[in-house]
């Protein structure tokens, strides 16, 4: 078999809950990790006919899909085959839910083997709800473990959760890997009223080596600092790991969070739906972007048309498929993400292809100007790097005739304004490619996120949501 040098490599997943790896290994599955990629993928070919295989006997949504696809999940035997494999989009997963609530026909897994309960927001469509198995809880916690000892977080180290735990998977994921890696969890939350603020005082009374928030949660967080006169870089975070938006793999933001605590920044994150959500990360030796741990999940960057994964080099949406869940298992979820993926070597040493940005952001939010694709994050990283930029702004996407239009209203916070409507002017174009209207208004104009920043005010009637 393909997977015999790969660690605890076995289907249904499962893990020996005692087991660290040697703490001098910067490892915690050596093989697994650094193995030659072509033999891991063999052994990922091996896995995903059985995925698909357990998916279709135990689910009545994939049964369908396939079946109507004319798919033998048997016949999943190579990398062509598998490329057609129609991917599931949320849309889908949400109509499963409306017919056959709460959580759709797509479980795989008795009832009585659930053991969480989890659901979204619902911000942008109907709330999807998550049914997880205990099996899963662990598991998902331990390939957590393992990813957070790759970002350099060490059984004993205090670990700081600070994002919702309410309708958010985020803060949970990284509680379970945090606990399995036995780490001190403190599970503080955000979200109710006065938190941020009181955050200050717990981070300065525990100290924590490592802490997850939103990338947005910790510009706020160094924002009420200043206003508290509060040294942030007094907390010693030394790592602080994000998901849930683009913004730690986007260089202003990334070096603003990193010279505001003293502390370095890594990215992770992929979808509340594909738990382990952290197959995506970066590492202490690989800071740049996010390595894809392709044995926990199967990461394809494709073609947004085709879904056929594009050349290592090439941009296109993230898809993904769970190689270990047996509850809700995501066989080819499509993300509507974008990125860039390459396969080159990593200074960690693992051998795993990576998004050398990160992602982007989602193609929904991409604005088309005049030919050209605008993303927000370019827009914020512009913005960030001009001195006196008072930390917020919003993009006005506006339409005259068959025209679209982009305007900024940037907060200011400085005595020069037209020196800074200039400069914003003049990186927006350099970095956009077209002349972008910049209005210059106070610093706390905007509401601060704590959670998930939408910068972009979508003021065109076509696109407008019914
Ligand atoms: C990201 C990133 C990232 C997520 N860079 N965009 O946090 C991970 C999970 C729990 C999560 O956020 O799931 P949720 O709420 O389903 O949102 C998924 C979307 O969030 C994803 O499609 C991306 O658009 C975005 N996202 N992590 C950039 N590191």
């Amino acid at each position: 078999m393909a997977g015999d040098a790969m660690e605890e490599w076995h289907w249904p997943a499962g893990y020996d809950q005692e087991y660290l790896p040697d703490p001098d290994s910067p490892y915690w599955f050596p093989n697994r990790e650094t193995m030659d990629p072509e033999e891991r993928d063999a052994a990922i070919l091996e896995r995903l006919p059985q995925v698909i295989q357990y998916a279709y006997d135990n689910s009545p949504f994939y049964k369908r899909k396939y079946d109507e696809a004319g798919l033998e999940p048997k016949d999943i035997t190579t990398w062509e085959a598998f490329s057609q494999v129609p991917v599931v989009v949320k849309e889908e997963l949400r109509q499963a839910q409306i017919d056959a609530p709460p959580f759709g026909d797509y479980g795989c897994i008795p009832d009585s083997e659930v053991h969480h309960i989890h659901g979204t927001s619902g911000t942008t469509g109907t709330p999807t709800g998550f049914a997880i198995g205990r099996r899963d809880w662990e598991v998902i916690a331990d390939n957590h473990a393992r990813i957070l000892w790759g970002m350099g977080v060490r059984p004993g180290d205090t670990v700081f959760v600070s994002a919702l735990f309410s309708l958010y998977l985020g803060s949970w994921g990284a509680m379970s890997g945090a606990e399995r890696l036995r780490c001190k969890v403190f599970p503080y939350g955000a979200g109710a009223s006065g938190m941020t603020s009181r955050a200050l005082g717990w981070l300065a009374r525990t100290q924590p080596k490592a802490f997850y928030a939103t990338p947005s949660y910790a510009l706020r967080l160094a924002e009420v600092a200043e206003e508290e006169k509060v040294d942030p870089r007094e907390f010693g975070i030394k790592i602080m790991f994000f998901s849930g938006e683009p913004g730690a793999s986007v260089p202003a933001v990334r070096n603003k969070i990193e010279k505001a605590f003293d502390t370095r920044v890594v990215d992770c994150g992929t979808m509340a739906e594909m738990t382990p959500f952290m197959s995506a990360s970066a590492t202490d030796g690989s800071p740049d972007g996010m390595l894809l741990w392709q044995d926990i999940v199967y990461h394809e960057i494709c073609d947004p048309d085709t879904y056929k994964a594009v050349p290592y080099g090439d941009e296109g949406t993230p898809v993904y498929t769970h190689l270990e869940r047996t509850s809700q298992p995501m066989i080819r979820l499509l993300s509507k993400d974008l990125s860039r993926w390459e396969m080159k070597e990593n200074g960690c040493g693992r051998t795993y292809p990576s998004m050398p940005v990160g992602v982007y952001g989602r193609i929904d939010d991409m604005i088309h100007i005049r030919g050209e694709n605008v993303y927000p994050t370019e827009i914020d990283n512009v913005l960030r790097e001009i001195s006196g930029y008072g930390g917020e702004h919003r993009v006005i996407v506006t339409r005259t005739g068959s025209m679209d239009e982009i305007k900024v209203r940037a907060e200011y916070d400085g005595s020069d304004t037209s020196e800074f409507e200039k400069a914003a002017s003049s990186g927006l174009h350099r970095v956009v490619g077209l002349r972008v209207g910049v209005e210059v208004v106070e610093k706390d104009t905007f509401e601060r996120s704590e959670h998930k920043a939408n910068r972009v005010v979508d003021e065109r009637e076509h696109t407008k949501k019914q």
